[in-house]
């Protein structure tokens, strides 16, 4: 391949420069000349247009679309009818997401930096520049991953990692979404992810929203419910929230608190149900235990405590005490404890990032299915405490697939030696593979990156996929932009496979143009156990290749220099695959990348270990011909059979007979569920006389995440150009602030300048204003404050005290 020399100029000053070229992007896109794009949204079939299945590029819904491919290209995209999750509906972002493949600037060759310049080089080159790095000192390289990433690439890179280099500094963005869902699920049932499903939006008589938005971050399900009020069924709907949304739009009742408010309304609804007797005896005494917190030293299995000492320790969350804590009148926690106290209403809850991103996640998540184990609204359809996803894998490939710096597949934890044991017979590796400590989680990762080798930074090299943390890491100034300071940290170099220049890639070392969405075959697994595959439709333009070619390119590239990790015990490539007779095909070179179905040899290969905690998956050959199967699913004479329902017998096959309810994995072995006590405590930041705001932020309808690619579709960027202040009135007012007005934004970590939009598309009580972070011109997280869950390790973006003033000049 021909190396030349591209003169893409880095400029040192970072935030100039972003600002510059996304001003000239957006100028770009209202003269509508930067980007055009194919002609999308034509769901008539043309008779050239070849038409396939794929989930959606975007979120956690997980809803499928079909794609037209005409003359290579995406043509046209259209929801599927045949799709249970969305019966062919999409929201504005999925009606638009062939066209995030044709932004103008799309990453084609892969570039290493040269002083203050890129030069373009050789893909050969490049895995040689990352072996070299990962030789020198395997145990200071990280890989930063995603829930953006397929199943098959989240697996080869854990193999890769964990399996070849017996590193452990694995670990994904979904740490900063998922992560107190996933130990809230642990705490209470022994095993992580929803026992229910969206069916549950279909049955339920009341849902209850616990600070989520659904109508702008999974607008598709929450259509859903809307739809089933239109049709004349009676539904009510709750918004538990800090800021009135479009979801409050729709909801009967709103429940404005302030942040951790929840923490207190959990107590108080299960305070009420004990004092009126309206919890559910039977199945409280048939399924469940108690739990608080250990006095020192707390862990995630807490300490054993009996029902009259539960009781006690939520006698002092009166109606009236939980009022003044979380800001919501004691007459609406009476209204919701009375819902829950009658058995005949089939109630869901919902949430998402607004637990999640919490520095007590972990306690919020569980004091919510202990208010469902308490009323015994558990186990039936519509009556589930149900968590939804941000990202459309990060259940599939981070927390199936165990790409979290402590996990291995099938619920395996590092710390367990029968559980390396067992990871190490599936992947055929000598005994003692596995490194028994756990990595470096997210914010220790980078924290560690961005602190020099001489003053105990102890990871140089980290290897970041489908994923943007030059912009979405909390508190940027600590944890990212030091990096900027390059001579600081000399020997540290960073590695970027994108699809688009982003806030990261200006800040690389070497870039790797990667293949995107249905530019290559993939598997996704979403909110509700839902596992969707897809086939490659088109090329990815240039040089552009898949992930999981660059780590299995890598890989094969130490295996080459004789790195003896790369070998399992037989001796042979940790990624062999061979074809029907025995031959092994050279998948590492790009030329025979397909000529094999990489993605399916991978899945066939971590469905073995979906066995060990029953989240049993079908052979991938099933996956081809569905839209999507929830896990566990067993075969039942011929047929794959699906499950909607876990833990109930009626639904769940591993349920055994009989027993009702059986919480199979329970953390205490004796098929029960723990539910737990945690006091109410308050935020890590509240505002004070100097910082007197509250900052919360966020996603907005019509932008995935860091914008990189929705931004680049001009349909959906002129609908929102760029993040805003959201204020209430008479705070601007105070501030001598109207609309379009530039404020000065200050925490006590950073600042910024950013338009006032008051009276926009939701609604800030006074004293909390919200920004998005989609907009890399004004990031946010500059501001945001990266405290964390101490089980989780999940940072809370929702609530960091600032101070506002009127931007000078
Ligand atoms: P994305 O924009 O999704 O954001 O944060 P990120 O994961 O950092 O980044 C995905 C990147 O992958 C993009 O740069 C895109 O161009 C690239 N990409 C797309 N397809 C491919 C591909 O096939 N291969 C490769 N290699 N790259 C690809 C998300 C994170 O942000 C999350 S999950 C949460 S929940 C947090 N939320 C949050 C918040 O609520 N507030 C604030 N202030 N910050 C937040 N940050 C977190
Ligand atoms: Fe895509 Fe999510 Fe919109 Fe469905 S709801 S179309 S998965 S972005
Ligand atoms: Mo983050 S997993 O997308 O909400």
């Amino acid at each position: 391949m021909k190396t030349s020399t591209q003169s893409t100029t880095v400029d040192t000053q970072r935030r100039l420069f972003i600002k510059q070229s996304a001003m000239a992007a957006a100028t770009a896109i209202a003269h509508g000349t930067t980007m055009s794009l194919p002609i999308l949204n034509a769901a008539d079939a043309h008779s050239a247009v070849n038409w396939n299945k794929a989930p959606c590029r975007f979120c956690g819904t997980g809803c499928h679309v079909q794609v037209g491919v005409q003359d290579g290209k995406v043509f046209a995209v259209a929801g599927d009818k045949n799709a249970e999750v969305n019966k062919g509906l999409l929201c504005v972002k999925g009606y638009h997401v062939g066209s995030a493949l044709y932004g103008k600037d799309r990453l084609t060759k892969p570039l290493l930096r040269r002083g203050d310049r890129y030069q373009e080089i050789s893909w050969n080159t490049a895995i040689n520049v990352i072996a070299d790095r990962i030789e020198s000192a395997p145990e200071r390289f990280a890989f930063y991953g995603s829930g953006q990433w397929t199943i098959p690439e989240g697996y080869a890179a854990q193999k890769f990692m964990k399996g070849g280099l017996s590193n452990n500094h694995l670990d994904p963005n979904a740490r900063l979404c998922m992560a107190s869902a996933v130990t809230g699920f642990l705490a209470t049932y022994g095993v992580d992810e929803p026992a229910g499903c969206y069916d549950d939006l279909d049955a339920c008589d009341v849902l209850i929203m616990w600070g989520n938005n659904p109508a702008e971050m999974h607008p598709v399900l929450f259509s859903r419910v809307i739809d089933r009020r239109s049709r004349g069924e009676k539904i009510t709907l709750i918004d538990i929230g800090t800021r009135r949304t479009r979801t409050t739009q729709e909801c009967q009742h709103y429940l404005e608190m302030v942040g951790h408010g929840d923490m207190a309304i959990a107590n108080g609804i299960a305070h009420l149900l004990i004092k009126n007797k309206t919890y559910d005896q039977k199945f409280v005494d048939s399924f469940c235990n108690f739990k608080s917190p250990e006095d020192e030293n707390p862990t995630l299995h807490g300490k054993p405590i009996t029902f009259e000492e539960y009781k006690k320790l939520l006698e002092p969350y009166t109606p009236e005490k939980v009022e003044e804590l979380s800001g919501v009148p004691a007459d609406q926690i009476r209204m919701l404890a009375d819902l829950f106290g009658n058995s005949k209403l089939k109630i869901t809850s919902l949430w998402c990032m607004g637990m999640n991103q919490h520095t007590r996640g972990t306690a919020i998540n569980s004091m919510v299915h202990g208010v469902h184990l308490l009323s015994g609204h558990f186990g039936k359809p519509g009556d589930a405490p149900t968590s939804l996803t941000g990202q459309p894998s990060a259940c599939g490939t981070v927390r199936e697939v165990g790409t979290l710096c402590h996990t291995l597949p099938g619920g395996r934890l590092i710390e367990n030696a029968e559980h390396r044991a067992q990871s190490e017979e599936l992947w055929n590796l000598p005994e003692g593979r596995i490194n028994p400590v756990p990595g470096a989680h997210t914010v220790a990762m980078w924290d560690k990156f961005c602190t020099p080798s001489d003053e105990g930074g102890d990871i140089d090299t980290i290897w970041v996929q489908v994923t943007n943390p030059g912009q979405t890491l909390p508190h940027l100034n600590k944890l990212f932009n030091p990096l900027e300071d390059r001579k600081r940290l000399k020997d540290k170099f960073l590695i970027v496979s994108d699809v688009y220049p982003t806030a990261t890639t200006r800040l690389a070392d070497l870039i790797l143009p990667s293949a995107m969405w249905v530019e290559k075959n993939g598997v996704f697994g979403n909110s509700e156990r839902r596992t969707q595959q897809w086939f490659k439709m088109i090329d990815p333009p240039g040089d552009a290749r898949d992930d999981c070619w660059q780590t299995i390119a890598v890989a094969h590239r130490l295996h080459e220099r004789r790195v003896e990790g790369m070998k399992d015990r037989d001796g042979e490539f940790l990624f062999n695959v061979k074809d029907d007779s025995g031959e092994s095909i050279p998948i590492w070179e790009w030329e025979h990348y397909y000529d094999v179905n990489v993605d399916e040899h991978l899945f066939n290969e971590y469905r073995e270990f979906s066995f060990m905690k029953h989240k049993n998956l079908a052979p991938y050959s099933e996956y081809v011909k569905a839209r999507g199967l929830r896990w566990p699913v067993v075969q039942q004479g011929d047929q794959w059979q699906e499950t909607k329902f876990r833990f109930s017998e009626e639904f769940d096959p591993f349920v055994e007979e009989g027993k009702g309810i059986q919480f199979y994995h329970s953390s205490t072995h004796d098929d029960r569920a723990q539910i737990w006590f945690h006091p109410w405590v308050p935020p890590a930041e509240v505002p004070n006389e100097e910082y007197p705001f509250m900052l919360t932020t966020g996603r907005v309808l019509e932008h995935w995440h860091s914008g990189s690619m929705t931004r680049r579709i001009p349909e959906l960027s002129r609908a929102m150009p760029g993040a805003y202040l959201e204020i209430h009135p008479d705070d601007a007012e105070g501030l001598h602030l109207n609309n379009g007005d530039i404020a000065l934004v200050e925490s006590r970590r950073g600042s910024l300048n950013i338009p006032v939009w008051i009276n926009g598309r939701a609604a800030c009580p006074p004293g909390t204003v919200f920004i998005p972070f989609f907009d890399e011109t004004i990031l946010v997280n500059d501001l945001t404050l990266d405290a964390f869950d101490p089980f989780s390790k999940q940072p809370d973006y929702k609530k960091s005290a600032v101070k506002i003033s009127r931007a000078q000049g």
